[in-house]
């Protein structure tokens, strides 16, 4: 099972690259510097262009960077999106140093944003899943669980489509499991 709806808005999974998505916004799972980095986040600056970098600074001069937990947009430069969203996921440590609670803060801050942009449809990556280390099973419940939740509390959202696209094949099962047992 890859989609579930929830009101007006279509929750769908996919495998393959964040990059070629053609969404009102992707999401960046960046660090607290916004200067860029390995994973999901070298490839969106590499394939965006500088333009993404040149409004990453002029955040960082405003607001010196982005907390663990927070998100900030600008705009896709080169992407067929319009927007990426940067956000910080936690660094997973064990799990007691509030890690769950700041991957959540991640899918909540960035869906805030994209309703404040008034964006019909956004894409995620798997949040920390990669060099930060979060567990793949409790990061997929708590990005399903946290998005599901967030459209049930904002009835008026205009989001259509979030579509969480999953890289490796094993998180897209992980997500395929957790979807199933939502529906
Ligand atoms: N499209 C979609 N997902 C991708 C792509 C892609 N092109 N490339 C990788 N992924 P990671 P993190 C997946 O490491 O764990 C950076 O250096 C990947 O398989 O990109 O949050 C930042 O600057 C994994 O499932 O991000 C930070 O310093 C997921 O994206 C740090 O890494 C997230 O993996 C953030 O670490």
């Amino acid at each position: 099972m890859n989609h579930i709806q929830i009101g007006q808005t279509h929750i769908q999974l996919l495998q393959g690259d964040i990059t070629v998505q053609q969404v009102d916004a992707i999401v960046n799972a960046a660090n607290s510097s916004l200067l860029g980095g390995g994973g999901v986040d070298g490839a969106i600056h590499r394939a965006g262009g500088s333009a993404i970098l040149e409004e990453c600074q002029q955040i960082r001069n405003r607001q010196g960077g982005c907390a663990t937990g927070d998100a900030v947009i600008t705009t896709a430069g080169r992407l067929p999106a319009k927007h990426v969203i940067h956000t910080v996921g936690p660094v997973w440590n064990g799990g007691s140093n509030n890690e769950r609670q700041l991957l959540a803060d991640c899918y909540v801050h960035s869906l805030q944003l994209a309703d404040e942009h008034q964006l019909i449809s956004i894409a995620f990556p798997n949040i920390s899943t990669g060099i930060y280390d979060f567990p793949k099973k409790e990061a997929a419940i708590i990005a399903l669980q946290t998005v599901k939740e967030y459209i049930e509390q904002h009835p008026d959202t205009l989001l259509q489509q979030i579509i969480f696209v999953c890289y490796d094949a094993d998180n897209l099962t992980l997500y395929e499991q957790q979807i199933q047992a939502m529906n």
